[in-house]
């Protein structure tokens, strides 16, 4: 590691408080940082590990207002939540701060107000849209209107999330504020621009300097300079009621844009963490200051806030920025608004004591150099194939052969084969393997190096068989256990970064009190004599049924998600003659039975008022066949007739369908409606 740097400061994206955090999150930017943090906390090294919930911005506003709740109660709630998953898998921040509390509301404001006086802004008067109804500014999220490309009625001003094109308020036909109902009026407003075209040359240099970042890290900051004029200057205030106001005359109604903010965070939470020498961590040339994030936040942390920081002066800049690509699961994008993720604080709960299945498996495959995908079964065999039979099984033979021949006396090693010479330097080598890997970002490379040190176990223990050796050379074995529980025990210490759970165990069950990093090449941790506790398992298999499960409840969000969209887009045009082709009428259910051999299907006989006819339809999860007698439907009568399970379907009983996929009937509001009466 570069000598250069006395001490490093770690800080990860502070999440919105405006959903709970899921595996995306973990994958792409906390345990990443984690592990980073935990490893140089584990060789001495000064490290600080700062993060907080990010509490401003418009999405919250836009949650409070549909929850009908204060934008603090929503902020409230996630900060709760999002710290109890982190600390539920072992995240170990120094501070878990957040954005709305008063040191960094002043903080913010200040690192405002030195940049004003020093002239870094241009004012800039623009039109925004105005709900004159709420008498006030509307973000872009807060107008609807209809798509210009595709016609969807229910655009958003930055977005149509039908056709996915990016939008502006004034592309949007017939804007509507979703405040008011009322049409938006432009107004003109006054915001402070910081500009960044004029920063360019700084921040290009800045950037040049750091040509060793991840490729994508630093390929994405070129095309961001590089691309059409290059940087253009941007909004650092926003006409909105929520978040940190403009401290100068003249901007009331106006607060710091998030994202101006949100960076600041990560000052106010040190000063909150270390109110005496936080500077040192800020302001010295000899700190080391890395931003882990996901690499939808790059522009920000490599461009806008080293922009801030140079302006304002004194601070160092981020000497790294190992951003990660996104994490997929099971094939498709990870989304919160369609409840298409797994959630941490319901994983903590499904799957007690298992943070470091996740861990490992979001590790070994962290989407480091490309978007990646999580599935549920991949999640199973890296916990069943390589943590229990791989690493489990190892240290499980040890600690259970250990206690058979010594009673948990760890026994002495005297002579040396070449068998247990080799497996003692794979021993000594490994840990400057994962160091070189983790000092290099290279996390999954890092873990698969620890894994295989256990390989290596599994090996020796398999080519010295000590298990039929106890017969013919108990000399022997003695040095192989001991050799066996040295592997052990360096394991454990290895594996602190990762699984640090699994660590504090595997040491208890050494009976030895936790060691770091710096012991890990030494070949003899542990001391004899010393008597071990009783082998437990440190992983035990997933099974099967669970794997199911996390899919049926993967299954429920895509089906919603389909009836969503079914709810909202409206079918292409049709002519009244062609829906007059179609005989609806009300019928009344005579009888009703289920299908046999079905789950889904009931089978009616109805009175159309005309006939009585037989009908086939796919209610039996909605409704018992006896609660619907005498019940009043609408009948489609003229569908052609099809033969379902072998009986003849004559028209289709017309439901109505919920997000839920919950069918029920439809039927004349009023009672008197005799059966055969058409519908038009
Ligand atoms: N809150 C975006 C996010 O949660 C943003 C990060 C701020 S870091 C200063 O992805
Ligand atoms: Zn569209």
């Amino acid at each position: 590691m570069n000598t250069k740097f006395k001490r490093t400061l770690v800080t990860a994206a502070l999440p919105y408080a405006n959903g709970p955090v899921h595996i995306g999150h973990l994958a792409g930017c906390y345990l990443p940082s984690d592990i980073y943090v935990r490893y140089l906390r584990s060789i001495g090294h000064d490290v600080k590990f700062i993060c907080g919930s990010d509490e401003h911005g418009v999405p919250i506003t836009i949650k409070a207002k549909k929850e009908n709740i204060s934008p603090q109660a929503v902020v409230d709630k996630y900060h709760k939540i999002m710290g109890d998953s982190f600390k539920g898998f072992g995240i170990s921040f120094d501070i878990y701060s957040r954005t709305s509390s008063k040191i960094h509301h002043q903080t913010a404001s200040d690192f405002f107000k030195v940049l004003y006086e020093k002239n870094s802004f241009t004012e800039q008067v623009t039109e925004q849209y105005y709900d004159e109804a709420a008498q006030q500014f509307l973000a872009d999220r807060y107008i609807i209107g209809t798509c210009p490309k595709c016609s969807n009625i229910n655009a958003y001003g930055d977005q149509c999330e039908q056709c996915g094109s990016t939008l502006s308020p004034t592309d949007l036909i017939n804007p509507k504020s979703t405040l008011s109902g009322a049409e938006p009026v432009l107004k003109q407003t006054k915001n402070w621009f910081l500009p960044l075209d004029k920063l360019q040359p700084k921040i290009k240099s800045y950037l040049e300097k750091h040509s060793d970042w991840k490729s994508n890290v630093f390929g994405q900051c070129k095309s961001w300079l590089d691309t059409g004029d290059g940087l253009q200057p941007r909004a650092m205030t926003r006409d909105l009621n929520w978040g940190v106001p403009v401290p100068i005359k003249g901007a009331d109604g106006k607060v710091l844009y998030v994202w101006f903010d949100a960076p600041i965070g990560y000052i106010s939470a040190t000063k909150e963490l270390l109110p005496d020498t936080w500077q040192d961590y800020w302001k010295k040339d000899d700190t080391r200051l890395i931003h882990f994030i996901g690499k939808d936040n790059i522009v920000f942390h490599c461009i806008i806030f080293p922009a801030m920081l140079m302006e304002h002066g004194d601070f160092v800049l981020a000497e790294n920025v190992p951003a990660n690509e996104f994490l997929n699961l099971e094939g498709e994008k990870i989304s919160t608004s369609r409840n298409w993720a797994v959630w941490l604080h319901e994983y903590l709960k499904e799957f007690k004591d298992k943070q470091d299945a996740l861990r490992y498996s979001l590790c070994a495959n962290a989407p480091e150099t490309k978007d990646n995908d999580f599935t549920w079964k991949d999640f199973q065999t890296k916990n069943n194939s390589e943590l229990v039979a791989i690493f489990g099984n190892f240290i499980n033979r040890t600690l259970v052969l250990t206690h058979k021949f010594y009673n948990g006396n760890v026994p002495e090693a005297k002579t040396f084969s070449a068998l247990d010479l080799e497996a003692l330097k794979s021993l000594a080598e490994a840990p400057d393997k994962i160091s070189a890997a983790i000092q290099q970002f290279k996390f999954r490379e890092a873990i698969t190096e620890w894994m295989n040190l256990a390989r290596i176990g599994n090996k020796y223990l398999a080519e010295t068989e000590p298990w039929k050796l106890i017969k013919t050379d108990e000399e022997r074995v003695k040095t192989i256990m001991n050799v066996a529980l040295q592997i052990s025990c360096n394991l454990a210490i290895l594996a602190e970064p990762f699984l640090p759970f699994t660590s504090i165990k595997l040491f208890n069950l050494l009976n030895i009190k936790p060691i770091n990093w710096n012991h890990a090449k030494q070949t003899n941790n542990v001391p004899h004599p010393h008597l071990i506790n009783k082998d437990e398992l440190l992983f035990s298999k997933i099974e099967d049924s669970e794997i199911e499960y996390q899919l049926q409840k993967l299954q429920k969000s895509k089906i919603m998600n389909e009836n969503i969209k079914d709810a909202q887009a409206i079918k292409t045009e049709t002519s009244f003659d062609e829906f007059s082709k179609m005989d609806i009428r009300t019928a009344t259910i005579l009888e009703a039975e289920a299908v046999p051999k079905t789950d889904k299907l009931l089978k009616l006989l109805l009175d159309t008022g005309i006939d009585k006819r037989t009908v086939v339809s796919g209610i039996a999860k909605y409704y018992n066949p006896k609660d619907i007698i005498g019940q009043q439907v609408c009948l489609l009568a003229n569908l052609s007739p099809r033969i379902i399970k072998g009986i003849e379907s004559k028209g289709m009983i017309l439901m109505s369908e919920n997000i839920d996929g919950e069918l029920s009937f439809v039927s004349p509001v009023k009672a008197n409606v005799s059966n055969g009466s058409t519908i038009k």
